[in-house]
């Protein structure tokens, strides 16, 4: 080939690199040029039957040839790849304001114990605290000794307690009673200031219309050096304010007993009968929610810490019990019998996520 041809054979190649419009056209390019058969190839195999003496020159050419398509062709590749990137963005870009189509994500619910866990664990979290979890199946001494209920303790007989057969050593493993093992787990671990609230499941061998085997609880503790009833109660206050999404709450402490906390009380919250439904926070009836108290100096000592220099306070609530109260459901039991035509009613959709900025429910 002449160098002419040469020339003439290099501007067809570059031509036809930059009028290749996408990404495959410009491989039947390449192909066309470097493939096995190429244009370019066919030239490099004929250098062999070319006499010596012209075959270095030749050579040179047909090589700076290849480098210039060879180079062509990457910078093309790369063009076409990014145009073809910023066209698929431009074509797949989701309108977020779209209502949610048919299909799973609209026909699904929130089951209530998960709606009202959420708005529960948004509240305390605003509040500056952590949310702590634990296994189901605990240790006698997580679940109930360090609580300050030793083996012989009577309040363990009111826990209905489910436990696994007796391992090899004597320890019994039990499904926790409540959820407070997981507050236990956390002082052992972490040093105050602590200030965790406990979500999840707890577990007692108890049936009827009132109660299920399986119910849910949350727990709230804090430790630290100047921690007091004022603090408790204050939290309290603001917690109902934001769970019941009123603007002033009416509340009665009660003398009470926990092993756990002393002193303990039990919390009621005022109400008012408005035909069928209840106003809660404020009228002349009293309805009790939570039970709390200052954490026991017993409670202390046994996961290591100097009830001289911290204390805290702690509080534990039924989950289904304040869910039933807000959302007006009259039958716990339906709360687990999987009866889809009932979380059609009650369940919540699943991208109305509960914000204290948004509203909760
Ligand atoms: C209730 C009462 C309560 C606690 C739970 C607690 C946890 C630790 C230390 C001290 Cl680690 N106390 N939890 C305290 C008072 C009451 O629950 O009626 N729950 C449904």
């Amino acid at each position: 080939m002449s160098a002419l041809e040469l020339y003439s054979l290099k501007t067809e190649l570059l031509h036809a690199i930059a009028e290749a419009s996408d990404l495959d056209k410009l491989e039947e390019v390449r192909i066309a040029a470097l493939g096995k058969k190429g244009r370019i190839s066919e030239l490099m195999q004929a250098l062999g039957s070319l006499p010596p003496d012209e075959r270095k020159a030749y050579g040179q050419v047909v090589n700076s040839l290849k480098t210039s398509v060879g180079e062509a062709l990457e910078a093309r590749r790369r063009e076409l790849a990014r145009t073809a990137t910023a066209e698929k963005l431009s074509q797949e870009r989701a309108d977020v304001t779209l209502p949610v189509p048919e299909g799973p994500l609209a026909e699904g619910r929130i089951h209530p114990v998960s709606q009202v866990t959420d708005e529960i664990t948004e509240i305390f979290a605003a509040m500056g605290f952590a949310i702590a979890e634990g296994p189901d199946i605990e240790t006698d001494f997580n679940n109930f000794t360090a609580l300050n209920m030793p083996p012989e303790h009577p309040a363990r007989q009111d826990h209905d307690t489910f436990y696994f057969a007796p391992a090899a050593d004597g320890t019994r493993a039990l499904l926790r009673t409540h959820t407070s093992p997981v507050q236990i787990r956390a002082m052992l671990k972490t040093k105050p200031p602590l200030r965790i609230i406990a979500p999840g499941r707890v577990y007692r061998c108890d049936s009827d219309q009132t109660h299920t085997p399986m119910f849910h609880q949350v727990e709230g503790l804090v430790i630290d050096e100047e921690t007091h009833l004022g603090h408790l109660k204050w939290v309290l206050e603001e917690f109902c304010k934001a769970f019941f999404e009123i603007q002033e709450v009416k509340m009665r402490f009660r003398a009470s007993h926990f092993p756990f906390t002393e002193p303990s009380m039990e919390v009621d919250i005022g109400y008012a009968r408005d035909g069928d439904a209840i106003r809660i926070g404020e009228g002349d009836q009293w309805l009790e929610i939570l039970g709390c108290g200052m954490v026991h100096p017993n409670v202390l000592k046994n996961v290591g810490l100097d009830p001289d220099r911290y204390q805290g306070f702690a509080f534990g609530l039924g989950i289904d019990r304040i869910a039933m109260l807000k959302y007006g459901m009259p039958d716990l039991r339906a709360f687990f019998a999987g009866d889809l035509r009932w979380l059609k009613h009650y369940g919540f959709p699943p991208l109305a996520i509960p914000t204290l900025a948004a509203g909760l429910s």
